[in-house]
């Protein structure tokens, strides 16, 4: 049977993803928008508790700031307003902007409103709101997951909100700036237990210097790769500007890992470790698994990144 992106889905199948992630966020996206925002704000004030968000410099959130600045000027109950339609993905002009924002340019616009609610800037949840029990036991169980779960969700939550982009006719996208790779003198390098494979490892280094020209040469023209809770992105173009738009400056710590021979000379590779993002640096380690497939000559068709249900997955390298 011939290897298809579909059939590279499967490999690895005994690895457990964090299935917490994706039915927490659909419990929240039924919550009212009231609830969404009030969810949010204590959910962000219980994680402030023990890990602090790094807030973007000002030159990545440039794109933001002509939107931010007029929802400031705006009267508390126009704020309100317009936030609620956000979290409602309503049809408003600051819906639409929103929509054509990277992932990480909407968590920076949050950060900065949830900074000027906390100041009084702009309009807070209201003293004493009390959640809907249901938003109550959505935000209990999040207290229970680990905290690369919890900031998953909350990404999730961001993300989520505005227009549906994939109903605008024709728009520019938004991200930030793509920062030159780190100097060559500057770069580690992986060391994975049980592995040595060539093409992962610096897969690895590549995407931890932001190297993305070396690292998009590592896949095959019809390559996939597959984030966490996502369908595949295929092709070297649209993988490519995911890498410039959502990778930058992610910190892969890959611990160990595993190669086995696969059909047609193709070769199948596992690896667990923890990612840190920027917006928590070393705070908050993630437990990942990358999960490849690769041709006979040494080239990705297939990797996909999970988040993994619990720590003890780490340790989970069988097949
Ligand atoms: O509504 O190998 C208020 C890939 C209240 C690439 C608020 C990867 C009102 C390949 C508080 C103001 C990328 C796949 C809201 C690897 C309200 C690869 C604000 C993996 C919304 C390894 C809320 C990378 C705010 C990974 C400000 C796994 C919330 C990266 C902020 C994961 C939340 C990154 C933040 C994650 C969440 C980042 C900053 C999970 C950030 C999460």
């Amino acid at each position: 049977m011939a290897i298809t992106i579909d059939s590279a889905r499967g490999i690895f199948p005994g690895t457990l993803s964090a299935g917490a992630v994706p039915a927490l966020t659909a419990r929240f996206n039924q919550l009212s928008a009231e609830d969404q925002l009030a969810w949010t704000w204590f959910a962000f004030l219980e994680m402030g508790k023990t890990v602090t968000v790094a807030a973007p410099g000002a030159a990545n959130m440039q794109f933001a700031e002509g939107t931010l600045n007029q929802v400031k000027k705006m009267t508390f109950e126009e704020q309100t307003q317009a936030m609620c339609d956000l979290a409602n993905n309503a049809d408003a002009p600051i819906c639409r902007t929103y929509a054509t924002w990277s992932p990480n340019i909407k968590l920076g616009f949050w950060n900065q409103l949830g900074e000027w609610m906390e100041q009084g800037a702009v309009a807070p949840i209201p003293a004493g709101y009390k959640l809907s029990a249901n938003a109550n036991a959505v935000l209990e169980t999040l207290k229970s997951l680990d905290q690369g779960q919890q900031i998953t969700v909350l990404r999730n939550s961001v993300v989520n909100m505005g227009f549906d982009a994939g109903k605008l006719d024709s728009y520019t996208r938004i991200s930030e700036p793509v920062v030159a790779p780190r100097e060559m003198s500057q770069r580690t390098q992986v060391a994975i237990e049980g592995l040595d494979n060539p093409t992962v490892l610096s897969y690895m280094d590549n995407l931890n210097a932001n190297d993305f020209d070396e690292l998009i040469k590592l896949f095959v023209p019809d390559g996939a790769l597959q984030p966490p809770f996502q369908k595949p992105i295929v092709g070297k173009d649209a993988i490519m500007r995911f890498f410039r738009e959502e990778c930058q400056n992610l910190s892969l710590l890959p611990e160990r890992g595993v190669a086995e021979p696969a059909e047609d000379g193709y070769t199948q590779v596992k690896v667990t470790g923890k990612v840190q993002t920027p917006w928590f640096g070393a705070a908050v380690g993630m437990n990942m698994a990358w999960r490849f497939l690769i041709n006979p000559e040494g080239k990705i068709f297939f990797v996909a990144i999970d988040l993994l249900a619990s720590p003890k997955e780490l340790l989970n390298l069988v097949r």
